[in-house]
């Protein structure tokens, strides 16, 4: 049994996916971010850098519990335990490392920059606006280019590598991203096939009420970005 600690976020939308493709059992743990559920002591033990999602694996390594924070990880922790969406072939496996790590170290990262500057940030920074922006269109046109070469990141199949990045190239999240798809539309191809999946359809509809894009309070705010993050213990 898996424990999902979980928000339905774009972060959190990966791993609500992969255990919906993947068919394994689990239960979720809500970690409400908004409130600042994020800050317990006993999710930080799963999850140092208090942020979700996360999983215990009740059936961990040897027949014991195992805890797994980053998303990137527990993908491929799942990918590895359950034997899917990641091949088995040395090159193709190695074509979903890189557009996962792609996934980790530029979409997540920068998207996520971009979203802060363009709907949360309390003061108007055109400089950074301008720069995460670019920076982000920059990040989309590397994904059309590969994507009208193959069907998938990856290649021919669906992985982990789409499993990561399709939640950030979604609609809801568009919108605070101030990114139209137009320009690239072999991501919105691909766009179009992913959300076709049954179990793409289950992980995004995971909590789905719950989802909020833009406008904080000043208490999620303090929670999310400001000072309950860099408080010290
Ligand atoms: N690199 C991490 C990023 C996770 C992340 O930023 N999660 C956000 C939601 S999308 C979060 O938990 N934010 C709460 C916080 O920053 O305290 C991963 O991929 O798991």
């Amino acid at each position: 049994m898996i424990h999902h600690y979980y928000w339905p976020t774009p972060n959190g939308h990966k791993t609500a996916i992969m255990l919906e493709e993947v068919e394994i059992d689990y239960k979720i743990f809500p970690i409400d971010i908004h409130n600042g559920a994020q800050f317990d002591p006993e999710f930080i033990k799963i999850s140092p850098n208090n942020r979700v999602p996360a999983i215990v694996d009740t059936d961990g390594p040897g027949g014991q519990p195992y805890s797994v924070f980053e998303s990137g990880a527990i993908l491929l922790y799942l990918a590895e335990k359950t034997g899917k969406l990641y091949p088995k072939d040395v090159k193709t496996r190695y074509e979903v490392k890189q557009w996962l790590m792609f996934q980790m170290g530029n979409v997540g990262p920068m998207f996520g920059q971009n979203g802060y500057f363009q709907g949360y940030c309390p003061e108007d920074i055109p400089l950074a606006k301008e720069r995460y922006h670019n920076v982000s269109k920059q990040i989309y046109s590397v994904l059309d280019k590969r994507l009208a070469e193959f069907t998938y990141l990856a290649g021919d199949d669906f992985s982990i590598a789409d499993v990561a990045t399709f939640p950030w190239t979604t609609i809801k999240q568009r919108t605070m991203h101030k990114i139209e798809l137009d320009e690239y539309p072999n991501v919105l191809r691909w766009n179009e096939e992913v959300s076709q999946r049954p179990g793409v359809q289950r992980g995004i509809a995971m909590m789905s009420d719950d989802l909020k894009v833009g406008n904080p309070s000043e208490e999620t705010y303090k929670n999310m970005f400001g000072s309950a993050q860099f408080k010290k213990d």
